[in-house]
């Protein structure tokens, strides 16, 4: 990709701007950085950018951007924003933050999206390939300022969103892994059919030598593989060039549940493969840093990639055994008084709510509620009836979530004020040997920075707990 010369807009100043602004201008590309926020607001990261040639156009994108060779967009900046819509009528070429990135790539992606599960698999993915690989994207560094890194001959290990996906259309990684697709993000995509759209359009470009592995047991990531493999996958937003052909990579699937034809599959306390050769035993299962189903369906599909790619089993066995919960994903934080605190906050959907309430035994006070994106609570009222013994609800979609509950039966749910007093309100009730369970199944801008602030502010709750047995403190 040969930028030298070109006038690029880039929208958004974040984590992805900043990389892309420094990317771009190092190749020579003149960079127009747009915010919607002020310049105030973006002080710190004016600071960060330091002495970078680039122009600025913040407090909103004004009509300079359109008059660019290129619009580059941050996986914040949906692609129904006017001012984009208005590019792709105008046949400005438009692109996102991984579409760039993978241009710019030397060796290949292991691309891993779904709805949850994309951390914890990339990251089990990057660690059985070694140093062979690098791993960025969603989970937190932009792949842009990053391929650059990845060793010759190696791969670049990235977690893709939906966000990032609605901006591809060149982008063909040599694997792409799909590990589930359940409701989210609806405040932002129209309805669950684009969210399913921009999830297909990771595998858009495969063909031949290509690799997708995609859940067996989710429903929606059955459908599409079932798409991919009649080849009638859809995924193409308005404005986007379309591929020639239709996607044909091979098919690998992956299941907690049963044997699959093609892939790996779990069954007697073990992790099983089906490839061209048969069926082969890979690998006991005892792994406590990767607990519950969900984890289980994540080394599953790591698995079935590394297989594909030749990796040791030894490797892989390596990699799951010396594995911990990611922080702010079903990670301990604390037993006073025999109660185990568990921070998920990053559950912020209904599918990794029900995911962490399956995967304990013991009674559950589950602390939820945050920001509300739309996402329908009616199976997961369901789920919280049945397996927790206190809801507590706190944020902007609190009163939804209760009335879920309250539909399927539960009464002992407990209006919050704030984490603090959730945290306290909990720590009242539970018993020694209850699990107290941060899982919100919604974001968290009303209340806090992200997901990561609020794991840590529930951390830092639990810690101040008065010690004693449980029921006598607060
Ligand atoms: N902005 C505009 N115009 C808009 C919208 C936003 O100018 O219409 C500006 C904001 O004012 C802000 C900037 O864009 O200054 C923020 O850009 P961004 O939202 O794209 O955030 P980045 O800091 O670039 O981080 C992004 C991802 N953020 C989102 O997808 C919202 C990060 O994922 C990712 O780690 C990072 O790129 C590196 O790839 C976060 C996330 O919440 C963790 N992802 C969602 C999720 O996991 O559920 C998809
Ligand atoms: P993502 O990167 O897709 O957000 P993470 O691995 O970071 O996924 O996990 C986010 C949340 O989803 C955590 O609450 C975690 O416990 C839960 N989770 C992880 N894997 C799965 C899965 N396969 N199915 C359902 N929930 C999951």
């Amino acid at each position: 990709m040969n930028l030298a010369g070109t006038r690029v807009a880039v929208l958004g100043m974040g984590r992805s701007g900043l990389a892309l602004a420094r990317e771009l201008s190092g190749r020579g590309a003149r960079v127009l950085l747009s915010d919607s926020r002020t310049r105030q607001e973006l002080l710190p990261a004016l600071e960060e950018l330091g002495d970078l040639p680039v122009d600025l156009d913040l407090g909103g994108h004004s009509e300079e951007v359109l008059r660019r060779d290129l619009l580059v967009l941050s996986p914040g900046v949906p692609v129904h924003h006017p001012l984009v819509q208005e590019a792709l009528r105008r046949g400005l070429p438009v692109m996102g933050e991984v579409e760039i990135a993978w241009r710019l790539s030397q060796v290949p992606f292991i691309a891993v999206t779904g709805t949850n599960g994309k951390s914890t698999t990339a990251t089990l993915i990057h660690r059985m390939l070694g140093e062979s690989s690098i791993l960025a994207g969603n989970i937190g560094n932009p792949l842009v300022g990053e391929v650059a890194q990845a060793p010759p001959g190696g791969f670049v290990v990235a977690e893709v969103s939906s966000f990032q996906l609605e901006t591809v259309h060149g982008f063909r990684p040599r694997v792409a892994v799909l590990t589930n697709l359940t409701p989210d993000h609806l405040d932002r995509h129209p309805d669950l059919e684009e969210y399913f759209a921009a999830k297909a359009r990771l595998f858009a470009r495969q063909g031949p030598g290509d690799l997708a592995v995609i859940s067996w047991d989710d429903p929606q990531a059955d459908r599409l593989a079932r798409l991919l493999e009649s080849r009638t996958l859809p995924g193409w937003l308005p404005g986007f060039p379309a591929p020639d052909l239709p996607a044909c990579p091979e098919v690998l699937r992956f299941s907690v549940r049963e044997p699959v034809h093609r892939g790996t599959w779990y069954a007697e306390g073990a992790l099983w493969h089906r490839g061209p050769d048969g069926v082969e035993r890979l690998l006991d299962w005892d792994f406590p840093g990767l607990p519950g189903p969900h984890n289980l369906a994540n080394s599953l599909a790591a698995v079935a990639v590394a297989r594909w790619l030749g990796v040791p089993i030894a490797a892989m066995r390596a990699a799951l055994e010396s594995h911990r919960p990611l922080h702010h994903r079903m990670e301990e934080v604390g037993r006073p008084g025999g109660v185990l605190f568990v921070d998920d906050s990053k559950g912020t959907n209904p599918g990794s709510v029900q995911a962490a309430l399956e995967s304990y035994s013991s009674p559950v006070h589950l602390i939820a509620g945050g920001k509300d994106k739309g996402t329908d609570f009616s199976e997961l009222g369901r789920c919280i009836a049945r397996r927790a013994r206190t809801l507590l609800v706190l944020g902007e979609a609190a009163g939804r979530l209760a009335e879920s509950a309250r539909a399927a039966g539960m009464t002992d749910i407990i209006s919050c004020a704030s984490l603090q007093e959730a945290v306290e309100a909990a720590w009242k009730i539970a018993q020694p040997g209850d699990v107290v369970l941060l899982s919100p199944a919604c974001a968290s801008f009303d209340m806090f920075r992200n997901a990561e602030e609020r794991g840590r502010l529930f951390a830092l709750a639990v810690r101040r707990l008065a010690e004693g047995p449980p029921g006598t403190a607060g």
